[in-house]
């Protein structure tokens, strides 16, 4: 059976104490590949090299960094379909969609960052006839990258791009359910040139290799993208040791629809955003708010779509929904569904287990779920379930929608349906969300900042955003 590599010091190399996971392939629900089991002492060897590969690669000249950075790109397209497929197989997500977005995305956020290293500049402030200040970005040193597996190749690369370009040499972790890509893209970096400790991998669970990184002295930042319950965790332990914390968490984001709305452009998009990636993406509208006179319509029309989009096999053309990563998701996703009907929603589709034929019968599969007639205050409402589940839920004024779309502990983003634009700009403005789209769904600007309010996490990425938080500001007085 294939053994996966950690990659450390340009090495590939099997983990120290020799032991390994089993890694699903989640729409057969089989293993198919082992991932090493790693440790401490494998993060120990992996920010060693770190630390020592920082001297030459943050004072490395930016152009030749940066052409680095654009050659690993170039290699994810050429290995665009071999990616893509390795992705679905690992993660369950239909094989088409890995190809139009999960793959890539990857070499776009590589070649981002690459040229977005090459236009950076600093800032100077004059005190006029007494003394100029210059202000430097120095990087901040060795940064763990901790990422998950919703989006495996396109979040870890969203991460480690941006503190590659900055001079950063990183310790990345994937997330132990979804390691393939990322070890495919450490045989990409040793191909392309990057020179010894500049990027490591280390593969294995959270709570072992995952708290190393975040514990160990010597690594400076940590950015994380994951569950909110994880995110607790790393801010109590980084948070003494004045780490620097980029936290991208979870949400339950709003899908706020008025009756002005352009009901067809509504409907697409909708489907999309409850359903995409089966659901498990946080940006995924999992509560949609629609105004009274239209909800009917709304509902019937949704529910007859939902009930359409097809269920199968992930390798197959035609497949709209694969499978969930892991049967542990899967039990999470049934027992939200249970717990919906406890609090009194009614079913409106799926809500039920998708039994295969053929090579996928022991696949973790659901059908696109459906809920009405719950309240805003339940537990379905509160929590993140990252699965094919919406709820919709009418409301009868503005006021209302607003309040409705603020009233939970998440803050990630939120979508709004109008063709009014004054009432567009109003609502956008009184939504406690990070990431707001008027009369579309992820529609997304590499520039535009990226991250949540409240439960949804710390910090933003993307953009410039990203390159700060990989550097340190240090501003020098100069008297004239
Ligand atoms: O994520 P975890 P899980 C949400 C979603 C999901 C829930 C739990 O609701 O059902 O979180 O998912 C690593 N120190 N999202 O449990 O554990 C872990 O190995 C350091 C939202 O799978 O947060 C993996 O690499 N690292 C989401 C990464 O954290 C630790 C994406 C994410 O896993 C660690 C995924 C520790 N103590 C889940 N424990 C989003 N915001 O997109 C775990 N990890």
């Amino acid at each position: 059976m294939q053994k996966i590599l950690n990659y450390v010091n340009g090495q590939l190399m099997p983990p120290n104490k020799g032991m390994y996971l089993e890694n699903y392939n989640p729409a057969e629900g089989k293993v198919y590949s082992l991932l090493p089991n790693s440790d401490e002492s494998d993060v120990a060897l992996a920010v060693q090299a770190g630390q020592t590969a920082f001297v030459e690669w943050s004072a490395m000249p930016l152009a030749k960094r940066a052409a680095i950075l654009q050659k690993i790109a170039d290699l994810i397209d050429r290995d665009a379909d071999k990616l893509a497929l390795a992705e679905s197989i690992d993660q369950g997500k239909p094989l088409k969609l890995a190809k139009a977005v999960d793959i890539p995305r990857a070499s776009a956020n590589m070649r981002f960052y690459a040229t977005a290293s090459m236009h950076v500049s600093s800032e100077s402030h004059l005190m006029e006839g007494e003394a100029i200040n210059y202000t430097t970005r120095t990087p901040i040193g060795v940064a763990g990258c901790i990422s998950p597996w919703n989006l495996p190749l396109y979040l870890f690369t969203w991460k480690i791009a941006p503190a590659l370009a900055a001079g950063c040499t990183v310790v990345a972790k994937p997330s132990e359910l979804t390691p393939m890509t990322a070890f495919l893209f450490s045989e990409l970096c040793i191909e392309a040139g990057l020179p010894a400790g500049v990027l490591n991998i280390v593969h294995g669970l959270g709570s072992k290799v995952g708290q190393a990184i975040v514990e160990h002295p010597a690594v400076a930042a940590i950015s994380f993208t994951g569950g909110t319950l994880t995110g607790k965790t790393i801010a109590a332990t980084a948070a003494p040791m004045f780490k620097k914390l980029s936290l991208e968490l979870g949400g339950k984001n709003p899908n706020i629809i008025f009756a002005d709305c352009d009901f067809e452009g509504v409907i697409s998009t909708s489907i999309q955003s409850s359903f995409s990636n089966q659901g498990e993406i946080c940006l995924c509208g999992s509560r949609i708010l629609v105004e009274r006179s239209l909800y009917d319509r709304f509902v019937a029309t949704f529910v007859s779509r939902a009930k359409a989009l097809l269920v199968g096999n992930p390798l197959e053309e035609q497949t709209q929904l694969g499978a969930l990563v892991s049967e542990g998701h899967l039990k999470k996703v049934m027992s939200y569904i249970d717990l919906a009907k406890q609090e009194g929603g009614k079913v409106e589709c799926g809500g039920v287990q998708v039994k295969l034929a053929g090579r996928c019968a022991d696949g973790y599969f659901v059908s696109p779920t459906v809920i009405t007639g719950l309240d805003q205050q339940c537990r379905t409402n509160q929590e993140e379930i990252f699965g094919p589940v919406v709820t919709i839920m009418p409301f009868d004024t503005e006021e209302e929608a607003i309040a409705f779309a603020n009233a939970t502990a998440y803050g990630l983003s939120a979508t709004i349906w109008t063709e009014n634009l004054k009432r567009a700009h109003r609502v956008a403005h009184q939504l406690k969300s990070g990431i707001i789209w008027i009369n579309c769904w992820l529609l997304r600007d590499l520039r535009t900042p990226f991250g949540g309010m409240k439960q949804s996490g710390v910090g933003r990425e993307g953009g410039w955003e990203a390159m700060k938080f990989f550097t340190e500001a240090k501003n020098v007085c100069v008297k004239i």
